[in-house]
């Protein structure tokens, strides 16, 4: 591929992606005074909030939290209407962001990369565009998301059903209408159960395929009213660092106290309270909830006993029953999940007791049975944290390709870049806390460092920045000495790939919040240690 086309094709930068991670990249790039071409597959910007649009889709961290603080004038002048923004409203969000900071004059949507080959010679990447269009650029920035490729399970037969079939993370922008449908909804994950309480409501029929029950919380989202917004808005920097103190980066009325600490009252009473106030807070009730199986099942066990509550016919609750480690996958948060399955038209099938067998012209056979459907809703996840970086066909140095570098499992330093390629970043790659915290400001974290990496390496006219095999190695092994020492990897999730046929058993993002930051910040002032700078 050539790396020096035309200087019309010729960019200080690269950025993969428009969704929150490449806005900021592109904007903090120019400010940089850097030029900067982004490239988005969608045809509008947005990322994860462009593509999944299926009923119910929300965000689970709080609107006023999960939003770009590096505007005190955008974040005054955004109003968000509920606690739990809706899926619209965050696109609409992000749409006027790339208005608000005119960053659409750089942004090539309808575009994939395809490849991006590092030249030695001249320390630039040569990058291919779907297009057909090949691009120079000293810097690649990979703003590709860490959900953004979905995982499409391939049952025998999926090609020939002869109604439509969805993915959650692929929705048609014109919506679904199931009114009167049979519908199958596979999966059981954060997007099935947002969306099927809706479903239910719609469909004649509804079929839900469950591999794992999942554990979920009451999201409790309701309309943010004028006080609460302008509290909020008045204190806005002292908030957002609170924020940045806790455990995921978000408010999580986080404890020191061991579950162990209190006696059972006190332990169910909290954990009363905190199902009353809904969302992901309720796995910060205690400090050893993750660390301790014991101090986990007493939460579990709460959860559990709710499910029995709510799910009236016992047979029904004890299938959706978790007899797994709560939050060791990502907790869900919903709004009348459990209580759907009381409904005479929705129809739970287990399929470790009736695997699915195939995929047919009118509908699914499981254990033996036959479903006739009209609509297949897969809600069957992503190849996250990996799977859009190895989409495209990455080359460093030496040709070395990063689909083989990564073959056992992600290697990164800090989960910002890989040794081996020079000049490529990543935005809350595999290595960082990313998914475990709160995505924006973690986002914008990342974007700030490189931010600084950029202008250090400028100041001393170092043209390569590049990732030291040794700190990346040890940075590897501190990620997974840590996960190792938690609940995570007991529970076969997508944190691990676990999800993805074939993929390696590798816990990708970094159970490390705020030490994270201190440690970047501390690699920073010590001159950028664990990077080449030439
Ligand atoms: P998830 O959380 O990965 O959920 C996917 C669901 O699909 C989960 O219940 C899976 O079961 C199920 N699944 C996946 N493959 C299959 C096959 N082959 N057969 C049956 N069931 C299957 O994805 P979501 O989109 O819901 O949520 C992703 C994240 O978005 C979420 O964590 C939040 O951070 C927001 P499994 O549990 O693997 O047995």
């Amino acid at each position: 591929m050539a790396d020096d086309p035309d200087t019309e094709h010729r960019y200080d930068a690269v950025v993969v992606g428009a969704g929150f991670a490449g806005l900021y990249s592109l904007h903090k790039l120019r400010s940089l005074g850097l030029s900067a071409r982004a490239f988005e597959a969608g045809s509008g910007v947005g990322g994860t909030w462009y593509w999944n649009r299926y009923p119910g889709a929300r965000c689970d961290v709080e609107s006023m939290e999960y939003s770009y603080q590096f505007s005190d004038e955008l974040q005054q002048e955004w109003r968000w209407s509920e606690r739990y923004s809706p899926q619209p409203e965050i696109l609409s969000y992000l749409n006027h962001v790339a208005d608000r900071f005119d960053l659409r004059r750089d942004i090539q949507l309808d575009t994939r990369v395809d490849a991006a080959h590092f030249n030695e010679t001249s320390g630039r990447w040569a990058v291919r565009t779907s297009d057909g269009a090949s691009w120079s650029s000293r810097f690649v920035i990979m703003a590709t998301g860490c959900l953004s490729t979905a995982n499409m399970p391939d049952f025998k037969g999926r090609d020939s059903f002869r109604g439509p079939i969805y993915h959650t993370g692929k929705w048609p922008h014109e919506g679904v209408d199931f009114t009167g449908k049979r519908v199958a909804v596979i999966g059981t994950g954060s997007s099935a159960i947002q969306s099927i309480p809706i479903v239910a409501e719609q469909a004649s029929q509804l079929f839900v395929f469950q591999r794992t029950p999942n554990f979920s919380v009451p999201a409790a989202n309701r309309p943010l009213d004028e006080e609460e917004v302008r509290r909020v808005k008045s204190q806005y920097g002292e908030l957002r660092r609170m924020a940045s103190q806790m455990g995921f980066g978000f408010n999580t009325r986080s404890v020191e106290t061991s579950a162990f600490d209190v006696s059972e009252e006190e332990r169910t009473a909290e954990y009363e309270a905190r199902w009353q106030s809904g969302g992901l807070p309720f796995m910060a009730a205690y400090s050893d909830l993750i660390l301790d199986k014991r101090a986990n099942d007493t939460a579990a066990d709460f959860v559990r006993a709710k499910i029995r509550q709510l799910v009236r016919d016992p047979v029904v609750a004890a299938k959706l029953t978790p007899h797994t480690t709560v939050g060791c996958k990502r907790l869900c948060a919903d709004s009348g999940y459990f209580e759907t399955f009381n409904r005479a038209n929705v129809t739970l099938v287990d399929v470790n007791e009736a695997p699915i067998e195939e995929i047919t012209p009118t509908g699914l056979r499981a254990g033996g049975k036959h479903y006739e459907v009209d609509v297949i809703v897969f809600a069957t996840g992503f190849d996250a944290m990996t799977g859009a970086a190895l989409a495209i066909d990455i080359r460093g140095k030496g040709g070395l390709s990063l689909r083989k570098k990564w073959e056992a499992g992600p290697r990164t330093y800090l989960g910002l870049a890989t040794a081996g390629f020079p000049n490529l970043f990543l935005i809350t790659g595999p290595g960082s806390p990313s998914v475990l915290t709160n995505m924006v400001p973690s986002i914008e974290q990342h974007v700030n460092w490189i931010g600084d990496l950029l202008t250090f390496a400028k100041q001393r006219q170092g043209e390569r920045i590049e990732a030291n095999v040794d700190a990346e190695d040890a940075w590897v092994s501190h990620v997974n000495e840590v996960a190792g020492a938690t609940l995570y990897p007991t529970c076969n999730s997508w944190y691990l790939g676990a999800n993805v046929p074939g993929k390696p058993r590798v816990f990708m993002p970094y159970l490390g919040f705020p030490e994270y930051v201190v440690k970047a910040d501390e690699v920073a002032r010590n001159g950028y240690e664990g990077f080449s700078i030439e």
